[in-house]
């Protein structure tokens, strides 16, 4: 299994696993990741995403082998049919999708980390948009979303220079949430991941489709979306639930319904 699924307290946990290639992706893999989105997405008692890697690196992107192999997929083929739908099931998700970067992340796995909602690194983890030192652009989502967190001249000499940056250097130029100590990663990013389980996912899943279209929106379409979606999330189980708990000095139970 190149991907390792797991359920536990209504976190899927997605484990790249192709540790001897520090997780990079071949055809198989992609394909592994797709299906595990899809599973997160369709699976009601799924309530938050948790992706990480196996081994020493999360992940070093597209599978190099593979991608000059004469018998292995055509270049466009892996940019369309590989890694553009994990990008859009992962922004498309309507459940948070936590990223926890236990090492080296380059390439599309630099990018697939950037593509989630909230973002960890160990200490010893770094990040490299690794392809202009092999003649390709950056994919998987990364002109798209690495300007917007750093700004555009960092993200074009990040880019440009392929150079590696460690987990502080990526977290103060706010490509990340937070960087924890190797040995805390995994514990304090899944702690995370199982308190956004338990609340209300259907708000989260509105907010997060807002984030989304405030990468493109005006304000005037923005102020609109979010008087639509806070219709819907004021009809919710969980908003009735959240205000009765308030009132009750209680805490909440919610459903994410
Ligand atoms: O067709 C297309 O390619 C389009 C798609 C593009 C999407 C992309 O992601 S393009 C970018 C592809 N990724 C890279 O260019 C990164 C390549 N890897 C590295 O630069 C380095 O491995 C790292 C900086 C990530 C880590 O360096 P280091 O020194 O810690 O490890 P290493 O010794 O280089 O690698 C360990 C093993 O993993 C090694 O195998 P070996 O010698 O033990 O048998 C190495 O060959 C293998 N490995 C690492 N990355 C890849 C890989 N094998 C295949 N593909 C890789 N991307």
């Amino acid at each position: 299994m190149n991907i390792l699924f797991e359920t536990i307290n209504e976190v899927a946990k997605i484990t790249l696993n192709r540790p001897e290639v520090l997780n990079s992706f071949n055809k198989q893999m992609a394909m592994e990741m797709q299906h595990a989105l899809d599973k997160c997405a369709a699976e009601k008692s799924i309530r938050a995403i948790y992706i990480t890697g196996n081994g020493r690196a999360f992940c070093a992107g597209q599978d190099l082998a593979e991608a000059i192999s004469p018998d292995g997929p055509a270049l466009q083929s892996i940019v369309k049919d590989h890694y553009n739908p994990i990008i859009e099931k992962i922004r498309r998700m309507e459940k948070p999708v936590i990223c926890a970067v236990n090492g080296v992340a380059a390439g599309a796995g630099a990018n697939i980390a950037l593509a989630c909602d909230i973002t960890f690194a160990a200490s010893s983890a770094s990040f490299i948009q690794a392809f202009s030192k092999i003649g390709l652009i950056p994919d998987s989502g990364g002109t798209f979303f690495l300007p917007r967190l750093v700004g555009f001249q960092r993200a074009t000499a990040l880019m440009m220079l392929g150079d590696k940056i460690k987990a502080d250097q990526a977290f103060q130029m706010g490509m990340i949430y937070k960087v924890c100590d190797d040995v805390n990663l995994q514990t304090e990013a899944f702690d995370v991941a199982k308190n956004l389980a338990s609340m209300p996912t259907k708000a989260l899943g509105l907010t997060k489709r807002a984030l989304n279209a405030s990468q493109t929106n005006d304000l005037t379409q923005q102020l609109a979306m979010e008087e639509e979606l806070q219709t819907t999330a004021g009809n919710s189980f969980d908003y009735q639930e959240g205000v009765n708990a308030f009132l009750e000095k209680r805490p909440p139970i919610f459903k994410g319904e």
